[in-house]
């Protein structure tokens, strides 16, 4: 025989679209479906020798960790964590046997009501807020996990999934902040804005493991939140098609750790930025990168380019930023619905 059915079915899942849905869109058994492929991550051994690493849902949080220096406050933010989204779908439908796509959280919904979003169900979500000293959630199909990685970038402090939910905080997930992104004219200034108000809105609105800025794929949540983040990316790149397929920039350098940012254009006019308070965030020191954080590579100055590479570590083949500006693309192959 030519061809087995496991070839014409790995071919059917290579060629065609996913289509992304919201979480709250989701059956009940498709949700099921989509917690239970992320407990068989959780559950498959580590093989790559990434530090500390025991599982595959831990060598996709280190993939984030290890060069989060020169994914966040650079041009590569948005690009680099759509790959990341992509790493994680991939796992989950490869090696999972998950026959969905990625979910993403519609965030305006819940903004200034996570705390009774569908997604922090105690029994078809990701469970609820933490509770007790730690802030452990103690709920949910995640409960029991241990994760190795973090705070920042330590990895000797193993920990549980904690959350502190912020609903003044989750108030920069609203649509007002994402249209006032989506308005800008050029990836420099958008990119910036997305950045600021709907991430951190999401990120620190679920709060605990979520605010931590280099370990945060510790809670599963960052992939519905991030995954929101690349549909907006995507609707933006649409309003103008093709010249946002090729609409790259910013510095491949972020500012040094701690230093002010020069004062932007990109923080939505009118509308009030929060951010979690201090003492709900990991560690100042475990935030500072260490001496062997990885360096930008493919661009040959300061300036982020389509030929910048997205280093997956080994955990999916790495990719430049040309690569993944079209969802629809080859590599990427997927859409929001
Ligand atoms: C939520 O965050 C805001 C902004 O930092 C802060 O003022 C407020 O005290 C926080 N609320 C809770 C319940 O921690
Ligand atoms: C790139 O920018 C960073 C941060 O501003 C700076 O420290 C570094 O010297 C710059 N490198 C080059 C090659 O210009
Ligand atoms: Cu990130």
């Amino acid at each position: 025989m030519l061809f087995s059915p496991t070839v014409i079915s790995l071919v059917a899942l290579l060629t065609s679209t996913a289509s992304r849905k919201a979480w709250h869109r989701l059956t009940k058994s498709e949700k099921k479906a989509y917690i239970d492929a992320e407990l068989c991550l959780m559950k498959k051994p580590a093989t790559l020798g990434l530090p500390a690493t025991k599982n595959r849902f831990e060598e996709l949080q280190a993939i984030h960790q290890i060069p989060a220096s020169i994914t966040h406050g650079v041009g590569a933010f948005l690009p680099y964590h759509r790959l990341h989204m992509h790493a994680h779908e991939r796992a989950m439908r490869e090696e999972c046997g998950y026959k969905g796509a990625q979910p993403y959280w519609d965030e305006p919904r819940d903004a200034g009501r996570f705390a009774s979003s569908s997604v922090l169900d105690p029994v078809t979500g990701f469970g609820g807020n933490g509770a007790g000293a730690l802030r452990c959630i103690t709920n949910g199909p995640f409960a029991r996990f241990v994760n190795s990685l973090g705070p920042g970038y330590r990895t000797s402090t193993p920990h549980c999934i904690h959350r502190i939910v912020n609903d003044t905080v989750s108030l920069m997930s609203g649509q007002a902040y994402v249209d006032e992104c989506l308005a800008l004219p050029n990836y420099l200034s958008f990119w910036p804005c997305l950045e600021l108000a709907p991430h951190v809105g999401g990120h620190g609105g679920v709060g605990g493991l979520m605010t931590d800025p280099i370990a945060s794929p510790g809670d599963p949540l960052f992939y519905l939140h991030h995954t929101w983040l690349d549909k907006l990316f995507w609707e933006w790149q649409a309003r103008d098609l093709p010249a946002r397929l090729a609409d790259i920039s910013g510095p491949n350098t972020p500012l040094p750790f701690g230093s002010t940012p020069p004062p932007s254009d990109s923080t939505p006019a009118g509308l009030p930025i929060f951010f979690p308070p201090l003492d709900t965030l990991p560690p100042l020191d475990s935030l500072i990168p260490p001496p062997d954080a990885p360096l930008p590579e493919g661009d040959p100055g300061n300036v982020t380019t389509l030929s910048h590479v997205l280093n997956m570590l080994g955990v999916i083949p790495s990719a430049t930023i040309r690569d993944v500006m079209d969802i629809g693309g080859p590599l990427l192959c997927y859409e929001y619905v």
